[in-house]
């Protein structure tokens, strides 16, 4: 018998909140107010008309030492901000390819490459500036060089690396094989 009574006690104090209630209201909105960030964002190319955040940029085969082989890209600032400092970091793994009769008599690591031992990076040049670079990619692994440009937002620019398989690499190094990850970094 209490409890219903004070049910009914507590159905009509709301009743009066939902009455004191009603009267005239306005408000106002303001919707649709953003605070954004600039965008930042590189992006590379092999021939200038597509460019990609992430591409493979080249493919050397047969390569005989005392050859030098060229690779050209473009990167590019897709961004809003300019880009005030890039950089380029090269990760380098080795391996055999196969074991030639050749190599077999002066490699005892079938399971290790040579080649970065003895691919030199020699340079790279930037819009045709160039950086003196002249080290093997084993030098190179995980090393960051920074390359001389600014890019404005919309602008491109050309990268050419320079590589040169010296002529006293050695049959160590024959059908060796390397995968190098570039990385270009840009900041503001
Ligand atoms: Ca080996
Ligand atoms: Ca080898």
């Amino acid at each position: 018998m209490r409890r219903t009574i004070v049910g009914i006690l507590l159905l009509a104090i709301l009743a009066l909140a939902g009455v004191a209630k009603s009267h005239f209201t306005d408000t106002a909105i303001s919707k649709g107010n953003t605070v954004t960030t600039a965008e930042f964002d590189i992006a590379i190319s092999k021939d200038g008309k597509r460019f990609y955040n992430e591409l493979k940029l080249f493919d050397l085969s047969n390569l005989l030492p005392g050859e030098k082989k060229n690779v050209t890209f473009l990167v590019k600032n897709r961004g809003t901000v300019t880009m005030n400092r890039l950089t380029l970091t090269l990760n380098v793994r080795n391996y055999e390819v196969k074991m030639s009769p050749a190599e077999k008599a002066v490699d005892s690591t079938p399971e290790k490459g040579e080649l970065g031992k003895w691919l030199v990076l020699k340079t790279i040049s930037v819009n045709g500036k160039p950086v003196l670079v002249n080290k093997t990619l084993d030098e190179l692994s995980g090393k960051t060089i920074s390359l001389p440009v600014k890019l404005k937002p919309g602008e491109k620019a050309e990268v050419r690396m320079t590589f040169d398989l010296p002529v006293e690499a050695g049959n160590e190094c024959q059908t060796d094989g390397i995968d190098v990850t570039l990385r270009l970094d840009a900041s503001q």
